[in-house]
């Protein structure tokens, strides 16, 4: 955990602007000693924060960074439960492994795991998931629904509205779903969600959202079997985005909507979720494991189904599949 002293070094130095802080004021902010600031604003910068020093002034904040680390997370994360306790790792296999892990040793809702490197992410139906260092924001969220695991898929396409807002507020970019895990700028896939659970057949122990989000790559940055159907925020938007303040901006609007879900049912959400489907109002090929079907996407159930009604007029279901 990072200290409560740093936090609120950092909490006053954000709220300082452009203003610098004697470490006076600084240390009676955070209620520690004078000398013991110096030694804090190291530990800072040593974690990414540039902190400009000036004799007789003091500290300035001058740049956040894009650092993802827990600290960085905490500041500014505008909620209850969801990111409040967060393991940060440099590289791993995949963040739904450690979620896992962490799930079966009770880690609490809202157990937030990242990395900046996934060395083996994986997409569903162990497909690979592209998880390069320090460009994506590749995390995965534990939660503790009390709901049968029938519900599951729901919350693919509740994280689905969330991100979909969030890039809308941090980067002011627009974003097409497609149903049911990815999301879509201008057709390219910029975002997969990967929802695992660990139930009984009665009730949800755990689940797992793994979310990976194509943030700061470049088009070179992408290996040649992805370049033609993926992108990252960066490409669409020309610029850079901090990866810290889309993550707060996820969780804050996850948080919400899973209580609007736990309280009111999947219909307000539904109703987020079409508005953004690209998916809906067309004639679609849907690939299952062991089936193909083409017709017209009608909508989705109360269930987050997708409903095909194909030439004959005949209504499918679909629960799972690739869509073309
Ligand atoms: C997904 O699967 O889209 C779910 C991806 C979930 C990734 C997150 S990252 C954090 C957490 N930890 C993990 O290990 N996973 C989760 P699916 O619909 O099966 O799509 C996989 C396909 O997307 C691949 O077969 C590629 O074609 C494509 N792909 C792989 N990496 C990509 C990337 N970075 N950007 C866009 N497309 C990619």
């Amino acid at each position: 955990m990072v200290s409560e002293i740093r936090r609120s070094i950092l909490t006053a130095l954000s709220s300082g602007g452009d203003q610098f802080l004697s470490g006076q004021e600084l240390a009676e902010k955070a209620g520690c000693s004078r000398t013991a600031i110096w030694k804090h604003i190291e530990d800072l910068r040593q974690a990414g924060f540039v902190i400009e020093s000036k004799r007789k002034k003091g500290y300035r904040l001058v740049s956040k960074g894009d650092s993802i680390k827990e600290s960085d997370l905490l500041l500014g994360l505008k909620t209850e439960t969801l990111g409040r306790t967060v393991h940060y790792f440099e590289s791993v296999e995949s963040t739904q492994k450690i979620a896992h892990q962490l799930a079966q040793e009770k880690a609490p809702e809202g157990t937030l795991v990242i990395a900046e490197e996934q060395v083996t992410g994986r997409g569903r139906m162990a497909r690979q998931w592209h998880s390069p260092k320090g460009t994506g924001i590749w995390m995965s969220l534990l939660l503790r629904p009390l709901l049968p695991p029938q519900k599951a898929p729901q919350f693919t396409l509740i994280a689905a509205v969330a991100i979909v807002e969030a890039i809308k507020e941090v980067c002011e970019l627009k974003v097409d779903i497609k149903w049911p895990n990815d999301l879509l700028i201008e057709g390219r896939k910029v975002t997969g969600i990967l929802t695992e659970l660990q139930a009984d057949s009665e009730q949800i122990h755990s689940l797992i959202i793994g979310m990976g989000i194509n943030v700061n790559q470049s088009r070179e940055d992408f290996p040649s079997e992805l370049s033609s159907i993926a992108t990252s925020l960066a490409i669409e938007g020309n610029r850079q985005f901090s990866r810290s303040s889309l993550i707060q901006a996820i969780m804050k609007n996850l948080e919400t909507y899973y209580a609007i879900y736990m309280e009111e049912g999947f219909v307000p959400i539904k109703a987020k979720w079409e508005s953004y489907a690209v998916t809906i109002g067309r004639t679609i090929t849907a690939r299952t494991l062991n089936d193909e079907i083409t017709g017209y996407a009608s909508g989705i159930t109360e269930e987050g189904v997708l409903l095909l009604v194909d030439q004959s007029g005949k209504t499918h279901k679909i629960y799972s599949a690739d869509i073309e």
